[in-house]
């Protein structure tokens, strides 16, 4: 088919994207917050897919994390503390045509919300959940979640925490139907990023845990693995990630890791110090809610349209004579 060249132009002024059709707004996040870096990748893997911001949405819980749909030009439903996945598994079941990301603070995934958590997992929705692990409540102003370290003082904790860090890894990695767990830190974009586009590719509920900067209330957390780049351990592999040759140059420890190897992902996942970066588990054939409940039956307009008439038939109250239209 041949097209107009005016057609040419409205199709692509349509399918083409810059960065700032993504952008809503000026960040209220601290100088210095890792929310910035990751809104910076999702605003790029926006843009380089050429995600149409009409059919793209962006949710969250409460938290610094999530107000991070504010800050995107798409759909966003920043909705209550803990519920983030289970808006975001509505949004999906009625329009799995829909390009749904999901923010959430460790706070928000892991302690309020650690229900939804485990079930959103086992659901396997096609979404991306991005985990903000920034291993303390922000926007409350420090409170201990749980992932904050052992020790670490806080109004809630102020003798120090009692209890070992929960690892989101190693429990997304434990639930059945887990499909896509991978982790990434905010202060290596580059990896940030491909991690990212990696998750976005999976069909399926693409679990990434992001280490998070909050240098408002643990300003040193993250010091030894910011200057010491071989306490980081790189994942490499054909079907995962693998640095840039100049990244590679300063991130020297690396190791080549089967992201199908759900063994051995759970062995690095276990990992304290190295802390892996990269993909540890990846299986494309889990099956997805949206499409055993739906059969591939899309919410189109006329569906909708016709599911509301039958609906309103029930009350209607229809003139001597008239029948009821066959259901
Ligand atoms: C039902 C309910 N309980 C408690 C709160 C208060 N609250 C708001 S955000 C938050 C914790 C946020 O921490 P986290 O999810 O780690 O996000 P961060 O701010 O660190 O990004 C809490 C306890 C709330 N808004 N709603
Ligand atoms: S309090 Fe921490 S998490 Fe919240 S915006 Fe500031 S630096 Fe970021």
């Amino acid at each position: 088919m041949t097209l107009e060249a005016t057609d040419c132009l409205v199709k692509l002024y349509e399918e083409h994207h810059n960065l700032e059709d993504y952008q809503g707004g000026v960040p209220r996040w601290c100088t210095g917050c890792g929310d910035s870096g990751i809104l910076t990748a999702v605003q790029r893997l926006c843009r380089d897919n050429d995600l149409a911001p009409e059919r793209t949405v962006f949710v969250s819980g409460i938290g610094c994390s999530s107000r991070l749909p504010h800050y995107m030009k798409t759909y966003g439903f920043h909705g209550i503390h803990g519920r983030a996945l289970p808006v975001a598994e509505g949004i999906k079941l009625a329009r799995p045509d829909l390009d749904v990301f999901v923010s959430t603070g460790d706070g928000d995934c892991c302690s309020i919300g650690a229900a939804h958590w485990i079930h959103a997992i086992r659901y396997n929705m096609n979404m991306v959940v991005m985990l903000h692990d920034n291993h303390v409540y922000g926007l409350t102003k420090k409170q201990a979640s749980p992932t904050s370290p052992l020790g670490f003082k806080s109004n809630t904790t102020p003798r120090g925490s009692t209890l070992l860090p929960l690892n989101p890894l190693t429990v997304t990695l434990g639930v059945q139907n887990v499909s896509f767990v991978a982790q990434a830190v905010d202060w290596i974009p580059e990896l940030l990023y491909e991690i990212l586009a990696a998750a976005y590719k999976h069909k399926g509920l693409s679990f990434v845990r992001i280490l998070q900067r909050c240098p408002q209330y643990l300003p040193k957390m993250f010091d030894p693995w910011l200057q010491d780049p071989q306490k980081s351990l790189i994942l490499t592999h054909d079907r995962g990630v693998r640095p840039s040759a100049g990244l590679a140059k300063i991130y020297r420890n690396q190791q080549e890791h089967d992201p199908s190897d759900i063994n051995r992902a759970r062995e690095i996942a276990s990992l304290e110090d190295p802390i892996p970066v990269g993909i540890l588990y990846q299986n494309p054939d889990v099956p997805r809610y949206e499409e055993l409940r739906n059969a591939g039956q899309l919410r189109t307009a006329d569906y909708i349209k016709a599911g509301l008439e039958a609906e309103f038939d029930k009350f209607t109250i229809w003139p001597d004579g008239h029948d009821a239209p066959a259901a």
